[in-house]
Order: structure tokens, then sequence, then C-alpha cells
């Protein structure tokens, strides 16, 4: 991750003139504690996960969001009560900074009745809308335009709500993506894209995969220029700075419709846990982790600014490893599905699709007998 201060700050960035108007909040300590505490969450969970998926309890694909933890956290909390969130399968911390219980999302993990999808959805497709989370989707992209269709709710039913719709560097190059950005800044869309560019798709580079990118500048955020949207850089390893671009971009969503934010962070794990992760060096892992992990970033500045003792730090990391281990053990004896399950749950309303497929196969049954 570049050193860079978040555009949203920086006063003499090129981009920055067609940024918007810098609003410097000051962070009071509770706030940064909370923040730390959130990364650490998901950090944790995220480790725990990985292991139980090498004890085989995971069945299907797991993408761990190891390395992310700043960008959902610092989003989430410069988010009101009335907005929502959608994103594509990397969601687990989605979910917890939504405030999903890590616990109901492990037993997810592990496909355990008890799961926020009754065990039927696993790792990619969880959802919470009571808290406005809207998945967890497993098609690249495919949530942009969901995203986009929310935020045409939020317009149409007058909630003052933005939704707040993330996607990856590798999802930025779907056409979908586009006819979204088209619409919702001709209807000015409440909607706040959030390109999360952890500088891979898989096994592909960002350089490799999207035109107009070069290692020192994205530039994904960028692309929504053809259709008038704004947008900007951010440190994605930076909680704070996170926290208060994405204040400043709500604000004009609310009111002008759509705004991009590009968020450079990285991914310390493969791309799903079955990946041996082969594009790239050990030494470039090493040296994110090392030199710009977000959650040491924040832990150093609590120290610094004296805003948390060591002493209460760690009191915070032994709870929140307890509450993590309690979660995959609570998961790991949860019962499965029963089999009656498995035919429920296709339907929204099962009750309309039941007659459907009555209706169906009496239609069926009737042109057997006329033929
Ligand atoms: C339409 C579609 N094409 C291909 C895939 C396979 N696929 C899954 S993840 C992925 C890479 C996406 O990368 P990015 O958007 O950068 O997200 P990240 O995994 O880095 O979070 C691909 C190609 C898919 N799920 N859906
Ligand atoms: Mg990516």
């Amino acid at each position: 991750m570049s050193n860079k201060k978040s555009q949203a700050s920086s006063s003499n960035s090129s981009s920055n003139k067609k940024n918007l108007e810098p609003n410097i909040e000051k962070i009071s300590p509770q706030l940064a504690v909370s923040l730390f505490k959130q990364m650490l969450e998901i950090r944790r969970f995220e480790e725990r996960a990985g292991q139980i998926y090498g004890l085989g309890e995971i069945g299907g694909f797991c993408h761990l969001y190891v390395g992310q933890e700043a960008v959902v956290v610092g989003v989430k909390s410069a988010m009101q009560e009335q907005d929502s969130m959608i994103t594509g399968y990397r969601e687990h911390g989605h979910m917890i900074a939504c405030g999903i219980e890590p616990k109901k999302i492990m037993a997810e993990l592990t496909g355990r009745a008890s799961g926020t999808s009754k065990g039927k959805g696993g790792s990619m497709h969880m959802f919470a809308p009571e808290k406005g989370f809207y998945g967890g989707h497993g098609i690249v992209g495919a949530q942009v335009p969901i995203g986009t269709g929310i935020a045409l709710r939020h317009q149409y039913e007058n909630t003052n709500g933005v939704c707040v719709t993330f996607f990856g560097d590798g999802a930025a190059n779907q056409g979908q993506v586009y006819e979204a950005f088209n619409i919702a800044a001709l209807w000015k869309l409440p909607v706040l894209y959030i390109i999360e560019n952890n500088r891979y798709g898989m096994g592909t580079s960002v350089q490799r995969a999207a035109a107009g990118t070069t290692q020192d500048g994205h530039r994904l955020w960028a692309r929504g220029r053809a259709y008038g949207i704004l947008g900007q850089e951010v440190d994605g390893m930076d909680v704070i700075a996170v926290r208060q671009a994405v204040a400043v971009a709500l604000k004009h969503c609310r009111k002008k419709g759509p705004f991009i934010i590009e968020m450079e962070t990285y991914r310390y794990r493969g791309h799903s846990m079955s990946d041996p992760a082969k594009y790239r060096t050990k030494e470039e892992v090493q040296d994110m982790r090392e030199k710009h992990d977000a959650i040491e970033k924040i832990r150093a500045k609590l120290l610094k600014e004296k805003w948390a003792s060591e002493e209460q730090i760690k009191a915070i990391e032994k709870e929140v490893r307890e509450k993590m281990k309690n979660a995959a053990e609570f998961a790991l004896e949860q019962p499965l599905p029963d089999e009656a399950q498995l035919f429920t749950d296709i339907y929204a309303n099962e009750g309309a699709a039941n007659e459907d497929t009555n209706r169906a196969e009496s239609s069926l049954t009737n042109n057997s007998i006329a033929t």
C-alpha cells in the first residue's frame, strides 16, 4: 500500500480537483478504540474460519477478508441507520461490521441450521436485510446493479438512505457496472460505490486486467467520469481516512447522487482457501503485513495518543480471541439442517410458488391426456 494519505484530506493531489471538500472530523478516543476492536474481531473471526476450513468443516468456497478490515469498518462507522449495504462473496467482515453475531456467521459457514441463511447459503450467500445488509453475492459484479436498484428504492421511498455498494478491482471490468453507473448518474440515485482494490482479481493483478491502471495509481474511481460521477482514491489501510472520506461522500450521495471511492487495500490470504497464491511473492505480502497493516496502524495510534493503555489493548485482544473461539465452538456443536429443509426457501413467496408448481403440474398432466 502506498503511504499516500487519503486523497480526501490531501489538498495538493491532482485528482483532488474532482474530489469533495475535505471535512476533517476529530476522532474521539472511544471511537478509535471501537474501530480497533471491530477490525480485530474481523481478523480473528477470519483466522478461526481459516482453521475450521482446514479441518474440513466448511464446504464450498471460502474467501477471507484478512488485510482489508479497515475498509468495511471505516465505511460502516460513517453510515447512518437508514443506509444499506451490499457486496460480493468476500463478505464475512461486512456481516460482522453490520452487527450480526459472529457465532451465527460461523454457523452459516459450517452449514448449520442456526446459521444466518439456515445453513443453506454458506460463505458466499449471507444476508441480513433487517440490518440493512443485502448480501453476499457469488457472481462477480452482480451486486452492482442490485445495489443501484436498492438506491432507487431509497430514492422512491424518500428514506434519505444511501446504498453502499462494494465491489472488487476485478469486478470493475464488468459491463453491468457501467450500465449501473449510467442509470445511477441519470437518475441521481443515492449510491456510494466502494471499489475494494486489493490489487488482484483471483490470480491476476489489476494492472494486467484493468486498462488505465498502473502500479501506483489504480484510478478505477476515474471510470465514473464518463457518466459525470465524481470519485477519489483513499488509503484503505487507514480506517480513519476511510471513515472521513466516506462521511463526506455519503453527504454528497444523499443530496446529489452517486459517488465512487476506490479503496487501496490488500488481501493477505489467497483469493480463496484453495488458492496457494503463487502469482505474488512472499516478500510482497510480508511487506504489506509488516509495514502497512491497518490494525497495527491504529494500535500504534491508540498508544501514541494515549487513547488506550497496553493493558486495555491486551484486554480487548483477549476478549476478542475468546469471542471467536466461542463462536467456532458454538458452530461446530450445532445440528445440520433437517433434510426436509432441502426444498424450502427457494422462492421469496413460497405459497405462491407452490401454487405455480401445482398449476404447472396439472397443466402437464392435462396436456399429456390430450396428446
Ligand atoms: C461473472 C463471474 N465471472 C467469473 C467468476 C469467477 N471469479 C470469482 S472471484 C473472481 C475475481 C474477482 O476479483 P475482484 O473483483 O478483484 O474481487 P476480490 O476477490 O479481489 O475481492 C472471479 C473471476 C464469477 N464468480 N463470476
Ligand atoms: Mg480484487
